[in-house]
């Protein structure tokens, strides 16, 4: 168990006491639980129970314990999940409002991952934002992208972790709820959370890697966003989708698809090789970008082999 300094500082609370809060951080065999105004290292009893970023649990001291365990895990909200190297399904954090996905133009957007978080998002009924960070690198080379994405009514903030002043643009749409922070590597997710809130660097020395210098699987990170938000910080997210059986709920993701399908000639329409497909049309016909096509194709296929 991680060393407890801070449970030194629980006064009444050793012994007996206990309380909820909600879990900052999952690793391993341990969390780290806000409790009220103390930051807590809870052990887990059980070795099934998997409680992720976000939870709301109850703690205790058990009598013979050395430190506080968790006792239980209120039901969630939601669960938000990616599929790790082997197809399955690992859970990242609970009870989220929206996904805030960063690109910047440094590195090179991937664009395909873009629509699969926010297909995810749709699929779990959770508020999406792009947030394309480094707009101090220049933007021109992504406006085309950004355009789709606005017509599609999707909420695009252009920032610079780096400036200030830009920020302030980004604090209204996060104010409210809990925001998942995703996108690749090296876009800046954990610059925004810095220059958002302040003394959150402070923070983020601990649980980020494990011992051999990797990303571990459970790294999202909770950090509070004033009183009726907070952003989680999910460096390790890459992927994430429903369980494999959701294959069809893939056009759910695609505002566009989803409109366009009531003309396709058949009800059960995949829009792939099906006759009289009015999304094939559409792409066809250019009044839906062909590359946003491909990524619905992409995330169809990936749910068929998951479900295979
Ligand atoms: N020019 C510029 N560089 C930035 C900006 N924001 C972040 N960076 C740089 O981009 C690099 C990556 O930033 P991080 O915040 O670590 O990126 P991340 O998305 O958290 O990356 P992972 O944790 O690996 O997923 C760092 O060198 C930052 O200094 C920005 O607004 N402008
Ligand atoms: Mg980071
Ligand atoms: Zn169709």
């Amino acid at each position: 168990m991680v060393a407890a300094a801070e449970t030194k500082d629980m006064g009444g609370a050793k012994g007996g006491g206990g309380g909820s809060g909600v879990v900052l951080a999952s690793y391993g065999r341990g969390v780290l639980v806000q409790a009220q105004d103390v930051t807590l290292h809870c052990e887990l009893k059980g070795r099934k129970q998997r409680i992720v970023c976000g939870d709301r649990v109850t703690w205790a001291y058990p009598p013979s314990a050395d430190g506080p365990s968790i006792e239980s895990i209120a039901p969630r909200r939601n669960l938000v999940e990616r599929i790790d190297a082997r197809g399955r399904a690992e859970p990242v954090a609970a009870n989220i409002d929206r996904l805030a996905m960063v690109v910047a133009p440094q590195p090179t957007p991937d664009w395909f991952l873009v629509d699969r978080y926010w297909a995810g998002a749709a699929m779990k009924d959770l508020g999406a934002v792009l947030i394309v960070n480094k707009r101090d690198l220049g933007t021109d080379s992504i406006q085309p992208e950004l355009a789709t994405y606005r017509n599609l009514r999707l909420a695009c903030v252009e920032v610079s972790a780096s400036s200030p002043a830009g920020i302030a643009d980004l604090r209204h749409p996060l104010a409210v709820g809990v925001t998942l922070i995703v996108g690749q590597s090296g876009v800046g997710k954990s610059s925004l959370v810095n220059a958002l809130i302040p003394d959150a660097a402070a923070q983020t020395a601990e649980l980020t890697r494990d011992a051999e210098g990797r990303h571990t699987t459970t790294t999202a990170r909770w950090y509070q966003f004033g009183a009726d938000a907070a952003l989680i910080d999910a460096p390790g997210v890459r992927d994430f989708a429903p369980p494999a059986s959701l294959v069809r709920a893939a056009e759910r993701g695609f505002l566009e698809i989803h409109e366009l399908s009531v003309n396709c000639r058949f009800k059960d329409c995949r829009h792939m090789e099906e006759p009289g497909c009015a999304v094939r049309t559409a792409v066809l016909n250019r009044q839906m970008p062909a590359r946003r096509y491909e990524s619905y194709r992409r995330l169809f296929r990936l749910y068929e082999k998951l479900a295979s």
